[in-house]
């Protein structure tokens, strides 16, 4: 995976990130009068498919990053952390498939009840179709087969391991400015993967900046911070409550590339008054932050738990910018879990990391054979 070939030194990543933030001079909140009324944020005009900069941003406050204090932490090298977690997988209908499976000559009536297994586990239609279509191509190649092996492989075609799961932001050093926007309905998870983000991305020694462009709800912004401040990253944040995301997404940028930053991340809202305003919004901030660095991972996270309706988001989200890879939260809290094959086969887009565990470091690069090999309970 090209993002953790990038980190070079895994014994010494925690004293170059901690040695790193001592280095960094302080960072001061910009000075304010006390009198001075509270500026409306500035709105970000739109013409015709043109998006001007925002002349004067909203006010934005910074986290200075905990820079001196020992409570910075060091998060967890990324390599082995689905190794770590896959036992948290709570997928078992690998584990069922097999059982019937180890049948032998399968009727008909077999075949019904892997398509049910398969169907219960929020596979969906077109994935189940394929899977079995798959086994039987292969059952017929190999009668005498290994049940676990054919059953193995043909899963894995349906995950897809040829697909490119690294993050596009580039390598250590590379002396660009990438950015990430995170987008996803609502309670899905995209806050805590941002933050848990940023750690992957400290763990390997890229520096970092966060932008709270979700506004609607001023917790969020908080939330954020509190990520940020536990590995040293600082994070853009509206200063005042309702403020314009796409001001705050901007800002964030503009941050970024004068801190000389690898990465920005971008949180957003997961909910609106309504579907277009949140669809709208999302669009401005993908184009105000491409003035700065175009974003070069559009991050859809999905929970598990919400099966095939994961699907009709996707769909939505892809609307407002191509996605560019799939981050699927609470693997850990769903017995189903076949969406990760729904999602790789009717949208194409890579899962390419998993949440495992409300732990800061629960969130890995997925692995799809360690995935499967859970599956089948292994
Ligand atoms: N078990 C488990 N819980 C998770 C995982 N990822 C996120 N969560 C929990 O899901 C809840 C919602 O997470 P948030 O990050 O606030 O979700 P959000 O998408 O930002 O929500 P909104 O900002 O309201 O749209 C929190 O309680 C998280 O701890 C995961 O992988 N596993
Ligand atoms: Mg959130």
């Amino acid at each position: 995976m090209a993002i953790v070939a990038g980190l070079v030194v895994l014994g010494g990543v925690g004293a170059a990130v901690l040695g790193k933030a001592r280095q960094a001079p302080p960072r001061e909140a910009p000075p304010r009068r006390d009198d001075a009324p509270v500026a409306a944020p500035a709105p970000v005009e739109e013409a015709a498919g043109e998006v001007e900069a925002p002349e004067a941003p909203a006010p934005v406050e910074e986290t200075a990053p905990a820079i001196e204090t020992p409570s910075v932490e060091t998060p967890e090298a990324v390599d082995h952390r689905f190794g770590r977690l896959r036992r948290r997988v709570g997928a078992t209908f690998g584990q069922n498939l097999l059982a019937i499976f180890r049948r032998g000559s399968l009727t008909e009536d077999d075949w019904d009840e892997l398509e049910e297994t398969l169907l219960m586990a929020d596979v969906g239609a077109g994935a189940t179709d394929a899977l079995l279509e798959d086994l039987r191509t292969r059952l017929k190649a190999e009668p005498d087969g290994n049940p676990r092996e054919l059953l193995r492989a043909a899963l894995l075609d349906v995950v897809d391991p040829a697909l490119d799961r690294s993050l596009a932001l580039g390598a250590a050093g590379d002396g660009e400015l990438h950015s990430a926007i995170v987008v996803g309905v609502n309670g899905v998870g995209k806050t805590t993967t941002v933050g848990k983000l940023a750690r992957v991305l400290v763990a390997e020694d890229r520096t970092v900046v966060l932008g709270a462009a979700d506004t609607f709800r001023a917790a969020a912004a908080d939330q954020l911070e509190t990520w940020g401040s536990r590995v040293g990253v600082p994070v853009v944040r509206a200063h005042v409550d309702g403020a314009d995301p796409a001001s705050v997404a901007y800002e964030a940028a503009d941050r970024a590339r004068a801190d000389a930053a690898e990465v920005l991340l971008v949180d957003t809202a997961g909910r609106l008054q309504n579907k277009q305003g949140l669809m709208d919004e999302l669009g401005k901030i993908v184009r105000v932050v491409s003035k700065v660095s175009a974003p070069k991972e559009v991050l859809l996270v999905l929970d598990a738990t919400t099966g095939q309706n994961g699907l009709t988001q996707a769909r939505v989200f892809g609307q407002v910018a191509p996605l560019t890879g799939i981050v699927l939260t609470k693997l850990d809290g769903t017995a189903k879990g076949g969406i990760v094959l729904a999602v790789q086969r009717e949208l194409g887009v890579p899962v390419k990391f998993v949440g495992l565990g409300e732990g800061a470091d629960d969130l890995a690069p997925f692995d799809p054979e360690g995935f499967v090999d859970s599956l089948l309970g292994d």
